[in-house]
């Protein structure tokens, strides 16, 4: 006990030398010239381990009971997630994300190449954003999509009403009965199951790890086209029987497919509106292939959607 709390005030003692350490900088310009006397501020690693835990929890607890959960922090999804953040401060809002990184396909133009493309008028989100871009007349140029993906998901994180859960998968969609006259059987979704993304990858080879949940009365579906995890919401609709099949994604067409996809975006199945990449496997829309005004327009519209059906 004694030696413990020694060396705690051991840890919290001032630096003996005050003078121009760290703990004493106001600028960056103070920092330099002084590298001799130069030391952090004092810590114990319990200090770092309950700074993280501590808020991780909390946020956990909080966000348990979410006003909108988005499935999805690829283009569109943060793009909802910026249109929604900027319009209600009031409204809790979770972003579950499977991958570690956010950004889903968007941190390059297209193959591997830098530049992402939008075509008119999605330029007036970019401007929204203060992203700077090439205008080539009908469409603008991003000069790295990674620009594009930063600073949007810098501004989303920023928001203190919304709450990026990463590497976190969802593993199945909360429902309620909501008969009505046609389908005696039908749903509406009433929130989101979850896991971490590396459980959810185990489910073959460990027994039994049973998720954890969010109520949400509202769950936005941006998931992307199908793959691994894509068309996440729309593929367990069909198993759910509350959708009667997929329409599948159709070869591409960058003239037809931006525009189905943006008027497209709507409620699917109550409490679920579903935008982006995932509405092509609904609706057997075209792909358009390395286009990305569609998915930012496609979150303005989802986050309109969501703002009408909220307030109903
Ligand atoms: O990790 C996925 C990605 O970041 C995430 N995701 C998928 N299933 C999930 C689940 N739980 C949590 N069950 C999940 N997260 O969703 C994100 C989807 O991002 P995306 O970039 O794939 O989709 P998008 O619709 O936002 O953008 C599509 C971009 C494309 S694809 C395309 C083409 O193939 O022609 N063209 C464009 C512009």
């Amino acid at each position: 006990g004694l030696a413990f709390k020694k060396d705690l005030a051991v840890k919290h003692a001032a630096p003996a030398n005050g003078n121009g350490n760290a703990n004493q900088a106001k600028t960056l310009a103070e920092l330099e010239n002084n590298w001799e006397s130069f030391t952090f501020s004092p810590i114990r690693e319990s200090q770092v381990s309950r700074a993280m835990t501590r808020r991780y929890f909390a946020d956990l607890d909080t966000y348990a009971e979410s006003d909108i959960v988005i499935i999805g922090a690829g283009s569109c999804g943060l793009s909802t997630a910026y249109m929604l953040g900027t319009a209600r401060p009031d409204l809790r809002i979770a972003i579950i994300e499977a991958g570690v990184a956010p950004g889903g396909g968007a941190w390059l133009g297209g193959q591997l190449f830098s530049a992402m493309v939008m075509r008119k008028p999605a330029d007036v989100f970019l401007t929204s954003l203060s992203i700077p871009y090439e205008d080539e007349g009908d469409f603008v140029v991003v000069k790295h999509a990674a620009l594009f993906t930063s600073t949007l998901l810098s501004k989303v994180l920023a928001f203190p009403n919304v709450k990026l859960f990463n590497a976190t998968t969802v593993e199945d969609l909360i429902t309620r009965p909501a008969p009505t006259a046609e389908n005696p059987d039908a749903v509406r979704i009433a929130g989101v199951v979850t896991n971490w993304t590396l459980v959810s990858m185990h489910h073959d080879d460990q027994s039994c790890m049973d998720p954890n949940t969010i109520n949400a009365p509202l769950v936005i579906s941006t998931t992307g086209h199908d793959g691994p995890f894509g068309a996440f919401s729309v593929k367990r609709l069909v198993q759910m029987q509350q959708l009667e099949k997929l329409g599948g994604m159709r070869g591409l067409d960058m003239a037809t497919a931006e525009d189905a996809i943006v008027k497209q975006t709507r409620e699917v199945v109550k409490g679920l509106i579903v935008g982006g990449m995932e509405l092509s496997e609904v609706d057997g829309a075209n792909r358009m292939g390395p286009t990305f005004g569609a998915m930012a327009l496609s979150g303005v519209k989802a986050a309109e959607e969501a703002l009408s059906v909220w307030e109903e």
